[in-house]
């Protein structure tokens, strides 16, 4: 719970533009001129944001197979302080609007030695997961999710939940770092698209390289039905699996 505290701490400070040191007074100036950042990305479901952007400093993976199709484009910009996240998906696959699950997969020390997950993505090298719904009841859900990280082999597959630190053995993949709700990523959708914003600081044990791996998936009763990026299906691979995406911070 301390450990919560902290981040939750550390996350009002970043987003309301105060000194997370003692209490905030009338004029007092920040300690620390990264609190002061604003994202280019706001999270409202208005993607214009988006259109903005850099060409250069979005990285883009758009489908390539034609039968796991249901999520047609991911860009992913990390800014100085977040990972921001937009993806367009078929709205006529994604008929489960009571709590279907969207992951998001990072490679976050851009090393492909380490990490697991070959279930979804070539390199296999998926180092953490963010977990939660883009619609709950059927309505809109802010994507307010939880954070695992992978404790299977290296350039593993499979899925298994496991307490953190319990057993790292092959048969245990996916251990708990943060609940639910406790605010490290948000997100809102509009239409057939979807924006997240991650705040990267508040991912524990998480180092993040300057290059790092994203891939996201989306899920209809409990069972991913699409993934970015992706490949053709073919003889030599079936799945239709791809490297991660690559994104480099804009710093
Ligand atoms: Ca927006
Ligand atoms: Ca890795």
């Amino acid at each position: 719970m301390k450990k919560f505290f902290y981040y939750a701490a550390l996350f009002a400070a970043l987003t309301m533009g105060f000194s997370s040191c003692g209490e905030k007074n009338e004029g007092d100036e920040p300690d620390d001129p990264e609190e002061e950042f604003v994202s280019p990305i706001k999270v409202d479901g208005d993607f214009a944001d988006w259109a903005a952007l850099p060409a250069a400093k979005v990285a883009v993976a758009e489908n390539k197979n034609a039968e796991k199709n249901a999520l047609k484009v991911l860009k992913a910009y990390a800014d100085k302080v977040y990972l921001n996240i937009y993806f367009e998906f078929d709205g006529d696959q994604i008929v489960d609007r009571e709590w279907p699950a969207v992951h998001v997969y990072l490679n976050y020390d851009g090393d492909k030695a380490t990490g697991g997950y070959g279930d979804e993505f070539a390199d296999a090298c998926v180092d953490s997961m963010l977990e939660t719904a883009i619609f709950s009841g059927g309505e809109w859900n802010d994507w307010n999710a939880s954070y695992w990280h992978w404790w299977g082999e290296a350039n593993g597959t499979g899925w298994e939940w496991t307490a953190p630190g319990t057993d790292t053995s092959e048969a245990n993949k996916w251990g708990a770092e943060v609940g639910e709700g406790e605010g490290i990523s948000h997100g809102m959708g509009s239409g057939n698209a979807y924006e997240i914003q991650i705040l990267r600081e508040m991912l524990p044990n998480s180092p993040f390289a300057k290059t790092f791996g994203v891939g996201i998936d989306i899920q209809q009763a409990w069972t991913s039905i699409a993934w970015l990026p992706n490949a053709a299906s073919t003889d030599e691979n079936p799945n239709g699996l791809a490297n991660m995406l690559d994104v480099t911070i804009d710093e």
